[in-house]
């Protein structure tokens, strides 16, 4: 499924896209492999805190093969390039609310994430909110980035936020620039989604660096490589072209999750 021009334009223009039931006919083996990678994990999720493993769909050979998934694949290759890479992505048991932010903000490069989610979510049950728009990067300095401190800039309260809520079913997915403001409000202390993300392949000096930074924003998870074992092992020619530049800029890693390490009494939760 290549996308159309106008749903490009649409997401160059609003920093996302949404695409119902994109996997609905493998949610069912979707859903019992996510829990099985919780439960292998020992973590067990009590709704007090976001628990958070990364990466994700590498911990098991069947859910990797998401990155090969033709509707998947194309998806991703349609806003990135076909020669796209591929960054990890985090599986979560949300709790309650989460604020507006963005996930970084690239002045340089592309980066996209595809977000798969696996319970029904209402706009005051927790699914996502975006601010259309608000990833254009000639818009840093627009106040409606700063929607964090809602409270204090507008005296309204971050729920009020204008925004577009993006209600969903198991099976949806939503697309997204990391730059896009997003929040979710109203949800219940174990809202199960996880992620894809990944960036266009870097030909510049300045795009390399910037990958290169992405890496090392891996450190706080204490990882020493962005992929697992079993995404490379089990990697065909044409997945581990999305593999490929990430492991060739990922040897500054290890000495940073040993540094995270030594710091933090656990690896981060998002
Ligand atoms: O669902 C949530 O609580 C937050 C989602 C989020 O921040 C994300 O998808 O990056």
């Amino acid at each position: 499924m290549k996308l159309s021009p106008q749903q490009i334009h649409f997401f160059e223009a609003f920093g996302y896209l949404y695409f119902p039931g994109l996997v609905k006919e493998e949610i069912g083996w979707i859903t019992e492999e996510f829990e099985a990678i919780f439960a292998a994990s020992g973590q067990v999720h009590d709704g007090t805190q976001r628990s958070c493993i990364v990466p994700f769909i590498d911990q098991r050979e069947r859910l990797c093969t998401l990155l090969d998934h033709p509707k998947v694949d194309r998806l991703i290759a349609s806003i990135l390039g076909d020669d796209f890479n591929y960054l990890g992505g985090d599986g979560n048991y949300y709790t309650g609310d989460t604020r507006w932010h963005s996930d970084g903000f690239h002045l340089i490069g592309r980066y996209l994430k595809v977000a798969f989610y696996l319970d029904p979510l209402s706009a005051n049950t927790g699914c996502l909110r975006v601010i259309p728009g608000s990833h254009q990067v000639d818009l840093q300095d627009w106040p409606a980035r700063q929607a964090r401190d809602a409270e204090a800039l507008w005296g309204i309260s971050q729920e009020m936020v204008p925004h577009v809520a993006l209600e969903t079913q198991p099976g949806d997915v939503v697309a997204f620039n990391h730059n896009l403001m997003h929040a979710s409000f109203g949800g219940s202390a174990a809202r199960r989604m996880f992620t894809i993300n990944c960036c266009a392949r870097c030909n510049t000096p300045e795009e390399i660096q910037e990958l290169e930074n992405f890496v090392a924003g891996g450190a706080r998870f204490w990882k020493e490589q962005m992929h697992s074992e079993i995404m490379r092992r089990t990697a065909s020619p044409t997945r581990m072209r999305h593999l490929q530049q990430v492991m060739e800029h990922e040897s500054h890693l290890p000495a940073l999750a040993a540094k995270a390490r030594a710091e933090m009494a656990e690896p981060a939760r998002g």
